[in-house]
């Protein structure tokens, strides 16, 4: 017997079918974050790069600079992750032609062409979101919520554009587009009208979502601080749940980065389950702030995994990335944090949650403890394994080799 067909065994003891789970996890996609490769930057600003309270540290050599270094890397990355794959491109990854230029308030679809194009050729969904920061436009730190009505007016032209993008995009490919608005706004010292900005928020959303598109799933992202944005954060999360819950057709994002160290994400999807018919999320690994370090597989992810699993959510809850580390090879990043989304999905279905369930629900709260710690020793290596060998991906650190070969032969020829 091999390795694999004895653990099968040992879950099946269990009541849990690893063939099952792993049929499941490879029809799951998961929406990787094209930022990664460059550190936030884009195609469309002379002067790219973060801002508004988010920052990508580390000047690791041989990032991309262009579409067809993005393209590439991003595909070498992807041929070493198993699964389903769908990349979630920022309006300011437009691809303009040589000599062509428009402001991102005039940008259309002919920009992201060239980027379904490289999905269809890859079999890659596509997800999008407007890009309201790094842009001389902002003003103040500000863009839906600005006073200045030119500001204002600049940012909802351009998600307006966003979701019509998205709209196109979801029609070329026969598909649905998730199209998120995140903005930076807020202020680093204590405002003195918490009401106006939010307000003034309210009334731009309501313009952006006025036209039904019905190939695009809208959401919302809300925060509770960035750096040099300490006091106040225009779209919290009680604006961002409040309107969500209040407009058909927008859902709230949440980015397991954003909220209060004790708080989790883990336990707000049970909560927005019974309320919600779609949960979208950012995955990401915040280490003392929203820092965006790169996912591991760890407690909060698991649990994260195991909420949508156990609630039957795989259908509701829409699975994005977003981590951006310069401090280190970047193929490698996006390889170890998709590879562990993908680790921790698979762990998830692999628990035994019918039976925990009914032990709870009979007040067994001893036994219950007893099988969720035995569970966390289960062969659980000799399934991930497996499925990577089914998903014709290396199934080892192996993959490593492929990086560093192409790290020598590629990244490092780069002039950056
Ligand atoms: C920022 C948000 C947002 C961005 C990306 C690049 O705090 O998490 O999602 O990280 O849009
Ligand atoms: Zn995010």
């Amino acid at each position: 017997m091999t390795r694999f067909e004895e653990s099968k065994k040992k879950y099946a003891e269990l009541g849990v079918d690893p063939e099952a789970a792993m049929a499941t996890v490879a029809n799951k996609a998961i929406s990787i974050h094209c930022w990664q490769g460059d550190d936030v930057t884009g195609f469309d600003q002379k002067q790219g790069g973060t801002g508004g309270g988010i920052q990508a540290t580390g000047n690791y050599p041989g990032k991309a600079t262009n579409f067809e270094q993005l393209k590439a890397d991003f595909l070498m990355a992807t041929q070493l992750i198993p699964g389903k794959k769908r990349i979630n491109l920022h309006a300011c990854y437009a691809v303009f032609e040589s000599g062509e230029w428009v402001d991102r308030d005039k940008i259309t679809y002919k920009q992201f062409a060239p980027w379904v194009a490289f999905a269809r050729e890859n079999g890659f969904g596509i997800d999008f979101n407007p890009t309201c920061f790094s842009h001389p436009m902002v003003k103040d730190g500000l863009t839906l919520s600005s006073p200045d009505e030119s500001v204002r007016r600049f940012w909802i032209d351009h998600c307006i554009a966003s979701r019509k993008i998205a709209q196109a995009i979801g029609e070329a490919l026969g598909d649905t587009v998730l199209n998120n608005v995140w903005i930076p706004d807020g202020y680093k010292d204590i405002p003195a009208d918490r009401l106006g900005p939010r307000m003034r928020l309210k009334s731009a959303l309501d313009e952006i979502f006025a036209e039904k598109l019905p190939n695009v799933t809208d959401c919302v992202e809300s925060k509770v601080f960035g750096i040099g944005v300490e006091s106040y954060t225009v779209g919290n999360n009680e604006f961002y749940m409040s309107y969500a819950a209040s407009h058909a057709g927008v859902y709230n994002l949440l980015d397991n980065g954003h909220y209060h160290p004790t708080e989790v994400v883990s336990d707000k999807i049970p909560a927005l389950l019974c309320f919600f018919d779609k949960i979208p999320l950012h995955v990401t690994r915040p280490v003392r702030w929203d820092s965006d370090h790169v996912v591991l597989f760890e407690d909060e992810l698991k649990e994260i995994m195991k909420e949508i699993v156990r609630n039957d959510a795989l259908d509701k809850v829409l699975i994005g990335l977003d981590f951006f580390d310069a401090s280190i090879n970047r193929i490698a990043a996006w390889v170890i944090g998709t590879r562990n989304a993908q680790k921790a999905l698979l762990y998830a279905l692999l628990q035994p949650h019918k039976t925990l369930k009914v032990l709870q629900d009979n007040g067994c709260f001893t036994e219950k403890m007893m099988l969720m710690e035995e569970c966390k020793t289960l062969p659980f290596g000799d399934i991930w394994e497996e499925y990577c060998r089914r998903q014709e991906v290396p199934a080892d650190k192996s993959w490593y080799d492929t990086v560093q070969t192409y790290e020598k032969d590629v990244l490092s020829k780069r002039s950056v």
